[in-house]
């Protein structure tokens, strides 16, 4: 038996508790704030944007689990106890993702902004088509999810290419990485997909400088920016710039600087630019909490945990 505490902000906790109280009557689920208890009895703590410095009061925790895929917000708070931060690896997760890169991708190449804009115009007008075949996608970030997203985008029938920190080869994707490799690889990007964590390399990584050196003279005659990974990968002013200055065609944003976005931010009206509230694949108890329950089960086993954050990268 094991002490869980469930300290979740911004999303409904109800249905977590729910979930682990169903798949581990075995394990006492504290929910903070409302079931502090002792914080010396709690082994595993499962978080979602956790107040910075609530962890230090836990002196027993084996592993700290981040309730998404990223953890950079967890990472922000100086006093994170030193114990393993395990972050969410979940088909369910990167099913809801390759839906909406697949989604976004297509809404791009098939133009359907334009034609929405023409139906409220009643306005009959055929555009170029071309074949996916034709089109560049580029995924920035080929991990669990950018992997996934870039095979069912070749599947589809793109030209995918993919960039990463370190070098990486995959059938029907060219593959760059690197500082090096970033150009060549924007150079040939028409739709830029971004699946990057947000760390202190990445941070800002999508400035107008790397806007302006996206193919915009390819079949869709102009680039497009899907932004699904962190806010902070974004400087929002440089995105109104590039759409404004015709660098880019569009921006499909998921993730923000800061979240909710401010009511004040341009973005909300810009007429290129579509907007999810941070929901490209959400974190559901679902598709979650069994694959925590395994990674518990493996440590109370003496097995070490699987997708363990790195403090050195940051993911
Ligand atoms: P992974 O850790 O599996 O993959 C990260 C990828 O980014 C790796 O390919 C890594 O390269 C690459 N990368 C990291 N740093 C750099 C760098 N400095 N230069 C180039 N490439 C870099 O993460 P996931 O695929 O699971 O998730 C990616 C991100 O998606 C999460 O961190 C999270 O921020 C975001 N996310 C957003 C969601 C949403 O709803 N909007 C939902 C879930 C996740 P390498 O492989 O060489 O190390
Ligand atoms: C995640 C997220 O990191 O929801 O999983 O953004």
């Amino acid at each position: 038996m094991s002490n869980i505490l469930l300290a979740i902000i911004g999303w409904d906790p109800k249905g977590w508790e729910t979930r682990f109280r169903a798949l581990a009557p075995q394990h006492k689920i504290r929910v903070w704030p409302e079931q502090m208890g002792d914080p010396a009895e709690i082994d595993y703590a499962c978080v979602w944007n956790p107040p910075q410095g609530l962890l230090a009061d836990y002196p027993n925790l084996k592993a700290i689990f981040s309730l998404g895929a990223g953890a950079d917000d967890l990472l922000q708070d100086l006093r994170l106890p030193k114990v393993p931060i395990v972050r969410v690896v979940s088909s369910d997760l990167t099913m809801r993702m390759n839906e909406y890169v697949v989604l976004q991708v297509l809404m791009c190449h098939r133009r359907q902004r334009l034609y929405d804009t023409q139906q409220r115009e009643r306005l009959w007008r055929d555009h170029d088509q071309p074949a996916a075949n034709e089109v560049s996608v580029g995924i920035m970030g080929l991990g669990e999810l950018g992997t996934s997203a870039a095979s069912l985008l070749h599947r589809i029938g793109f030209r995918v290419l993919g960039w990463s920190r370190t070098q990486k080869s995959f059938p029907g994707v060219e593959t760059h990485f690197g500082p090096v490799g970033l150009e060549s690889f924007l150079r040939r990007t028409e739709i830029l997909v971004c699946l990057l964590p947000a760390t202190p390399a990445t941070r800002g990584i999508l400035n107008l400088d790397l806007f302006r050196k996206l193919k915009y003279n390819g079949a869709l005659h102009g680039a497009y920016l899907i932004n699904a990974g962190r806010g902070a990968l974004q400087v929002d002013g440089d995105i109104i710039d590039a759409l404004d200055e015709g660098t880019l065609a569009g921006a499909i944003l998921d993730v923000f600087p800061t979240e909710p976005l401010p009511l004040a931010s341009p973005l909300w009206t810009h007429p290129k630019v579509s907007i999810t509230p941070h929901n490209a694949a959400a974190s559901l108890p679902h598709g979650i909490v069994d694959y925590l329950l395994r990674q518990i089960d493996r440590c109370e086993f003496g097995v070490p945990f699987d997708h363990v954050i790195d403090r050195e990268t940051g993911y």
